[in-house]
């Protein structure tokens, strides 16, 4: 017999997808798909009206969520989901705006409105796949892939240093940033849950496997080895500076909430200017 609570978690995860368009098309043991499931059982630990959050995703195959949700969702210009969302948020201050999507997508070409909407302490809670390649487009190098790392473009090693990306969201003035990978996955669904009641900018970082590319040029073939390289390599560090937590070749992947604080954010400070300025002219 099924427990009352696993039946909920079930109708849910049902009712926020579109049935109809599954088969989806990710690869097996590719980590979205579980990324996208810790994120439906957030939404449930929290009060959120689904028919009040909106969610946004750029271009990659961590941009197809989009199209797999039973929410409003945009599937916007690539690098681009940022803007789409801060626009949806100002039109509409009612709604909790959620971008979902790839490493690529936020931190290569849309990287600079990723820092900007830190900065600016947006209001909006965004997830960021990072599977350290553009895996739609083939498996090209970006600025997530490890020193050393192999990939399409990089066939005997990268040369450069990635970004570490909590830092650099944390270091542009967001309240609240996390990594996990897609194996911490209870972990992983307590964290956007919370996320997504803290107002302002909140970021998440999920490390998820990508079999077919990244994981297949770094002896990686299959989602599993991938889970077991996490499994061996991941140290929970709640609390850790952000400017320690940068993944190095053969290093530990230190995963937790890093950074939770309180800042204004950029719709309260909006609207009280609104007031002022009204009180100024009545
Ligand atoms: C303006 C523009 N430039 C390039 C592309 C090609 N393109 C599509 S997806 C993608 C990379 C996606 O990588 P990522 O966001 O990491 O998603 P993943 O596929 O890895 O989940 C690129 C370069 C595009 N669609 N539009
Ligand atoms: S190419 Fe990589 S990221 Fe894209 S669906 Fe396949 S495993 Fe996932
Ligand atoms: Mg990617």
């Amino acid at each position: 017999m099924k427990r009352p609570l696993a039946d909920k978690e079930e109708s849910m995860v049902e009712t926020l997808l579109r049935l109809d368009r599954i088969p989806h098309i990710w690869c097996a043991g590719c980590g979205i798909g579980p990324a996208v499931t810790c994120f439906i059982r957030a939404i449930n630990r929290t009060d959120l009206d689904p028919d009040k959050l909106a969610l946004i995703s750029g271009i990659g195959c961590s941009g197809r969520v989009a199209g797999y949700v039973r929410l409003d969702s945009f599937h916007t210009t690539h690098g681009r989901a940022l803007p789409f969302a801060t626009g949806l948020k100002l039109g509409n201050p009612e709604l909790k705006v959620v971008v979902f999507s790839g490493d690529g997508d936020l931190v290569a070409i849309g990287g600079n409105h990723l820092i900007h909407s830190a900065r600016r302490n947006m209001d909006m809670t965004v997830i960021c796949i990072n599977n350290f390649n553009y895996g739609m487009t083939g498996g090209q190098a970006g600025p997530t892939t490890p020193l050393e790392a192999r990939s399409t473009t990089t066939p005997f090693g990268n040369l450069e240093y990635p970004f570490n990306v909590p830092d650099l969201v944390a270091a542009s003035g967001a309240p609240y940033v996390a990594r996990w990978t897609v194996l911490h996955a209870r972990q992983l669904e307590r964290s956007i849950a919370e996320a997504l009641a803290k107002p302002g900018f909140s970021f998440i970082e999920i490390i998820a496997p990508c079999p077919t590319l990244y994981g297949r040029m770094n002896k990686m073939p299959q989602g599993l080895d991938a889970m077991r390289y996490y499994q061996e390599k991941s140290v929970v560090r709640n609390g850790a500076d952000p400017r320690d937590v940068a993944l190095t070749p053969g290093g530990s992947i230190i995963v937790g909430k890093f950074v939770d604080i309180n800042r204004p954010t950029f719709c309260d400070q909006y609207q009280s200017l609104v007031d002022k300025v009204r009180a100024r002219h009545n």
